[in-house]
């Protein structure tokens, strides 16, 4: 493609409506917009009625201690039961809940019969080895049923889930483990990535070594066939457990606001949040935008979400979401690359998928490689497109939808993030026409506005902040332990303007026609392939290492994966002559990968001998960025030392 052509696009004004067809079949009705406007909380109370209550709500929002919510408060819920049992019932237990593809080829089909009796034997070894509602379990696992398996069956007895991404580091399980006093960790003894196993139990042993863990028990599921350690009297075979297992549990019914699981994820500090959601709310908004945004027909879509389960999107759109509606599902365990390049478009036509939800990162990879791969498998099933994570920027936006939809698509953009639990921002497919490169409008009975700094509504063309405006469903609960931090990271920045505004951290523009541009992060949170880092996380694991004096990180463009880890690293005197600086600068990837995990390994490591600070001390992130981007250096008058950018640019050319 020229650059003219790319050039045209990025001032993209088309609008792609839904096929007549398409609009015609919709689940969602343009009334739902209606509705919601004319009674918001009455809308939101209609949508949890499609759920099952063990006990009806009476009352539906409680906002009178902002910035804390309670949704359907009175009313008794299983969020389990919901995705489960109630679809058995209904006489869909023969319904494939997922057709899950191992890395080697292996093959697994689940009914959403077998799911539920898988569940229920595993809440009977839950409450075997003592745990209670309430209690927190940590997950560690890769994308195989029993992840889903193990969340839905924590959730069914009331416990809470913190599932800690497969990639992570064994320091990564630890904190997040101590942070919430885990009583038990279900890992694997590997999983399937790249053509090999890697280990995870052998993490969890490292992570749960140093004395005082809060852990009782390890529950270990079989799948990488690796050898493992084993610690006798914690350490447990899922398959000894579940084969013991009574087969029947009933459900039991909870508080809507019973907590239903912790999600850590990156902000502007150093240490991790523990993102709190609870039962009721969560699955009301979870359940009621996959089934709207992705124009769910459960008896005849075959649904595909690429996301792992160890992040939110996994979390809302592979296991509750879907699941509480009755969907067919792929899930799949390994990368898309192996055995070869064309393996998810293979998966695609292997199991007609018509729903296919990816991000942004994963497109731009496969038109780096180019559109004869998918251009060999048969696409033709997709019938829906999305995208989540990241903006999607128009040239890769218009690819998704000529190569893979065969340029007949819709594509949803959603805008959300942990926080939201849900989607907030999308098109609804079968109603608004789509237009590349914007997430459009926000779902009905959902409150955004785009402010200045200093909290005025800002108008087209001007750009902003992105606030949430009133309260949702699925909105976090609090950050698990710090009550203060929730109310200072969320809801602190427009506290002087009346009502209460939560700010999501990114910034935004709202055109002519009123649909919403993402800007990206307006923080020090950067988004590498759709992942959420902070600066100030890698640079704390950075200067954890002997030979470090300091390091400042930034997120510089990037072309593949939206933007990537740059770091500037001082090292200690007595190291700078003790290597080079390629293989400081090696050590120090490879050390950052370990103490965070890959995702976080920096593109590249500059070794320098100063940092750029203002007089007060701060670090100059915007000039080292221009550095990492290879652009003109910008304004350095605020600099205690206007030298430094000279004497570092100089060394790097
Ligand atoms: C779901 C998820 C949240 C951050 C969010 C924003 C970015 C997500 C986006 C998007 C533009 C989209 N983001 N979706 N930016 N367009 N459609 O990704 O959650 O990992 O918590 O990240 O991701 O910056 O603030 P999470």
């Amino acid at each position: 493609m020229s650059n003219s052509s790319i050039d045209s696009l990025q001032n993209e004004t088309r609008v792609f409506p839904p096929s007549p067809e398409f609009a015609a079949n919709s689940v969602a009705d343009a009334g739902l917009y209606a509705r919601a406007a004319e009674n918001r909380l009455e809308f939101w109370a209609e949508q949890a009625r499609d759920l099952h209550w063990h006990k009806p709500f009476t009352e539906t929002l409680d906002w009178s201690n902002p910035p804390f919510a309670t949704w359907f408060a009175d009313g008794q819920i299983n969020v389990a039961y919901n995705c489960l049992d109630r679809h058995v019932l209904a006489g869909n237990g023969d319904r494939v809940a997922f057709h899950w593809e191992g890395e080697p080829g292996d093959t697994r089909t689940v009914t959403y019969a077998e799911l539920t009796a898988e569940v229920k034997k595993v809440a009977n070894v839950l409450l075997s080895l003592g745990i209670e509602q309430g209690d927190r379990v940590a997950i560690y696992l890769p994308v195989i049923p029993e992840a889903v398996i193990a969340m839905l069956a924590v959730a069914r007895i009331g416990a809470v889930h913190s599932v800690v991404f497969g990639g992570f580091s064994a320091e990564s399980i630890r904190s997040r483990v101590d942070d919430a006093s885990a009583k038990l960790v279900i890992t694997a003894d590997g999983g399937w990535r790249k053509g090999k196993v890697f280990p995870l139990k052998a993490a969890v042993d490292d992570a749960l070594s140093a004395p005082g863990s809060s852990v009782e028990h390890v529950l270990v599921v079989k799948r990488g066939e690796n050898a493992v350690d084993w610690t006798d009297g914690r350490d447990l075979w899922w398959h000894d457990q579940v084969e013991a297992a009574e087969p029947e549990h009933e459900a039991e019914a909870f508080d809507a606001e019973n907590p239903l699981f912790i999600l850590y994820t990156s902000g502007t500090t150093g240490k991790p949040k523990g993102i709190l959601h609870t039962s009721g709310g969560y699955l009301t908004q979870a359940a009621f935008t996959h089934k709207n945004v992705f124009d769910l027909h459960p008896e005849t879509d075959v649904y595909w979400c690429t996301a792992d389960v160890g992040w939110i999107t996994g979390h809302s759109y592979v296991v509750y979401g879907p699941l509480a509606n009755g969907a067919t599902q792929v899930l799949y365990e390994g990368t898309p690359d192996t055995p070869h390049p064309g393996r998810w478009w293979e998966i695609i036509e292997k199991y007609k998928v018509s729903i296919f939800y990816t991000a942004p990162t994963a497109i731009r990879s496969f038109m780096k490689l180019g559109r004869q791969i998918p251009q060999k498998f048969d696409l033709s099933s997709l019938r829906l497109l999305g995208s989540v994570g990241e903006p999607i920027n128009p040239e890769a936006w218009i690819w998704y939808r000529d190569v893979i939809g065969a340029g007949t698509t819709p594509i949803v953009d959603t805008w959300w993030q942990t926080e939201t639990g849900a989607i907030m921002i999308s098109a609804l497919p079968g109603i608004t026409g789509a237009k590349p490169g914007s997430a459009q409008v926000p779902m009905p009975g959902i409150k955004i506005d785009i402010l200045s700094e200093d909290g005025t509504r800002v108008d087209p063309p001007h750009g902003g902040l992105l606030v949430v405006s009133e309260p949702w469903p699925s909105m976090l609960r609090g950050i698990w332990g710090d009550p203060d931090r929730y109310q200072e990271t969320y809801w602190s920045k427009f506290s002087a303007i009346e009502g209460n505004k939560y700010f999501a951290g990114d910034g935004a523009h709202v055109d002519a026609d009123g649909d919403i541009w993402l800007l990206g992060r307006v923080d020090d949170v950067m988004n590498v392939s759709g992942h959420r880092l902070s600066t100030a996380e890698i640079e704390s694991a950075l200067v954890a290492n002997p030979i470090v004096a300091e390091a400042a990180v930034v997120g510089a463009a990037d072309e593949a994966t939206g933007q990537a880890v740059v770091a500037f690293v001082i090292l200690k005197s007595n190291q700078a002559d003790a290597q080079t600086a390629d293989e400081a600068s090696a050590l120090l990837r490879a050390h950052v990968a370990k103490t965070i995990g890959a995702i976080a390994r920096p593109r590249e490591i500059f070794i320098v001998a100063e940092l750029p600070k203002t007089r007060s001390g701060k670090i100059m992130r915007r000039l080292l960025q221009d550095v990492a981007e290879g652009r003109e250096i910008g304004d350095t008058t605020t600099l205690a030392d206007t030298s430094v950018m000279q004497i570092i640019s100089d060394r790097l050319k």
